[in-house]
């Protein structure tokens, strides 16, 4: 598809200096908006992590030691850089000096393993990636295709944070800034043949899709966001941080999510939003529940709790409500389009739907045979359009062209319907996928590996109700001999531990269950709902 080369200086029209963007006048790109924030107000906190706070000069210092350093290892306008790197500083500041330097960043998730690790290296082609000290071991058997360099402090807090008011800085002007159609990120999401796919994100897509969530959600430059996600998926990415930076706000970031710690910053007060997937209310509330077991604290002074990534059970919805004094807005994405339905910001946010499409874009239910539009309550696939949606697969013409009906429509693989009053709810999924934790993970892909055991002959995997993960992982075999009770534990433990190698480590079967075969219809295909119908009934 159409994706320019980086800083092409391709006109573009000039963004509004007042920063009040909006789904119709949204900045160029994200790191318009961060350094537009950084030349008005250089000195406001951006971000604090672990007790050291920096401000937006700061941070724009690190993020231009990057620009500056990339080219002499080797990088060229127009590379791929992979970061692999936890929640810090550095991740921030390397991720904006990519772009600084007209460079398209690679999102890698820091479980992923020899498995992910290999096919996303190649299929990008990125010749450098940047790691933290903690990370280099999985990348070892990498480096001789890839340039694996560790990131500054081995903490991941910013090694060049001197001039805080950033007094003495040039700051970039608009047009040595990259191009809004040009790529800003390869994000790999799992595809249904087990291979991930990179979805490719311009400046613009991202810039319009912030836009759109911020006005949407009322987000301006007074909050602080609580942010625990990791930042190498869309979420915390593309919805925490970018706003944050749209916003010209401030994010206080964690490196991962701890619901004591969390429970007591929403108490303390001094932030005003936080996002999470749904994993992260339900064990909030146990939280609660443990540390004021009569519900007589005041609750948090929170101005907005979104939830996404994966459904939100009714019952934590009200539960939430009851306890945190306020209704969770539960919202829609993906990682092809950024953020895509929200619920109200004023107006009722109602349990089990994720509400309405975000300002400037579009959303739709088709028939899944006959592809054209349905009447309200009627299910089928759920599509979209605008110009947050990417602009198709890294060097995959022909999984980019069945993902776009003729009229630019993007077939989500998500099943659903829209009330008559316009709020869609999320049914179900037309693609195989397990969604655990805010996490996806793709059957075959697990599969793959269990069938490199010489000990099975066939594997199915599949999801199952969980309380706390929304869904488990669960895998189904068929073993080549009859095995008594003590050898299928030992072959369980193994497979489990295979996994664990190979992939990343939330993708591990919870449970291995064995059968004699595996029910498949008359085409020969696993009838997995037959599979959860049984392991549900026969629970243990
Ligand atoms: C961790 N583990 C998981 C898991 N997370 N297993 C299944 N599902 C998960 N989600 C495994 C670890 O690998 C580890 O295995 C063990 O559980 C304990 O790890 P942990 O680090 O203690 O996990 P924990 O901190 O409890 O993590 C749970 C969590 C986390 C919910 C906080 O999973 C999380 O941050 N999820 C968010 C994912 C996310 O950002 N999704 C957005 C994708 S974008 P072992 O073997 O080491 O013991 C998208 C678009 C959109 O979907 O709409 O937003
Ligand atoms: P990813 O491929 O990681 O970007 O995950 C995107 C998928 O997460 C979507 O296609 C949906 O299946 C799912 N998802 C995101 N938000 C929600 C939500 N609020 N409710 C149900 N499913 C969701």
């Amino acid at each position: 598809m159409n994706v320019s080369s980086p800083l092409d200086k391709r006109p573009y029209l000039p963004y509004d200096h007042r920063m009040h963007y909006s789904p119709d006048n949204p900045p160029p790109s994200v790191l318009h908006a961060f350094v537009e924030t950084c030349r008005r107000t250089p000195s406001k906190p951006c971000l604090s992590f672990e007790g050291q706070t920096y401000t937006y000069a700061q941070v724009y210092g690190a993020a231009r030691a990057y620009q500056s350093y990339l080219p002499d290892m080797g990088m060229l306008p127009g590379d791929r850089v992979a970061l692999y790197l936890a929640n810090s500083p550095a991740f921030l500041a390397a991720y904006l000096g990519i772009w600084m330097a007209g460079g398209t960043v690679v999102l890698i998730n820091t479980q992923y393993r020899q498995v992910e690790l290999h096919h996303i290296l190649s299929d990008s082609g990125a010749r450098i990636c940047i790691t933290d000290a903690n990370s280099t071991a999985p990348l070892a058997p990498f480096a001789e295709h890839v340039f694996v360099y560790a990131a500054g402090n081995p903490d991941g807090h910013l090694t060049s944070a001197d001039d805080p008011q950033g007094r003495g800085v040039r700051w970039h002007t608009p047009d040595e800034l990259p191009a809004p159609d040009s790529l800003a990120l390869l994000a790999y999401t799992s595809g249904t043949t087990g291979r991930s796919k990179g979805a490719m994100l311009t400046h613009r897509n991202l810039a319009a899709n912030s836009a759109a969530v911020t006005t949407a959600w009322h987000w301006t430059a007074d909050d602080t966001l609580l942010l625990t996600l990791p930042l190498f998926h869309i979420h915390g990415l593309g919805v925490g941080i970018h706003g944050t930076f749209l916003a010209g706000s401030t994010v206080d970031l964690r490196r991962r999510f701890d619901a004591a710690a969390v429970y007591d910053t929403l108490s303390n007060g001094d932030v005003t939003l936080f996002f999470g997937v749904p994993t992260m209310y339900t064990r909030l509330l146990a939280e609660a529940a443990q540390c004021d077991p009569h519900g007589t604290r005041p609750a948090p002074p929170l101005r907005l709790f979104v939830s996404g990534s994966a459904p939100l059970n009714p019952h934590t919805f009200a539960a939430f409500e009851q306890r945190f004094g306020q209704p969770i807005l539960e919202r829609y994405g993906m990682t092809e389009t950024g953020m895509n339905l929200t619920n109200p910001y004023h107006g009722e946010r109602r349990p089990g739907t994720v509400g309405q499409p975000f300002p400037g874009q579009e959303a739709r239910i088709v028939d899944i045979q006959t592809r054209q539009p349905v009447p309200p309550e009627t299910e089928g696939e759920i599509q979209v359009r605008g110009p947050h949606v990417f602009q198709g697969y890294w060097q995959r013409p022909d999984a980019t062209a069945a993902a776009f009906d003729s009229d630019g429509w993007f077939n989500t693989g998500d099943l659903g319907w829209v009330s008559s009053d316009g709020y869609f709810t999320i049914a179900g999924r037309a693609r195989e996928l397990i969604i655990t934790g805010g996490y996806n993970v793709y059957p075959r892909e697990v599969e793959e590996v269990l069938l490199t055991h010489p000990a099975l002959s066939e594997a199915a995997v599949l999801g199952l109700p969980d309380t706390d993960l929304g869904e488990q992982v669960v895998a189904v075999v068929v073993a080549r001999t009859t095995l008594d009770a003590a050898a299928q534990h030992a072959l369980a433990t193994e497979l489990i531990a295979l996994c664990r190698e190979q992939l990343a480590a939330y993708k591990k079967p919870r449970q291995v269950r064995f059968v004699a075969e595996l029910p498949r219809n008359a085409l020969g295909k696993v009838q997995k709902h037959l599979l959860a119908q049984h392991l549900s009934s026969s629970a243990g």
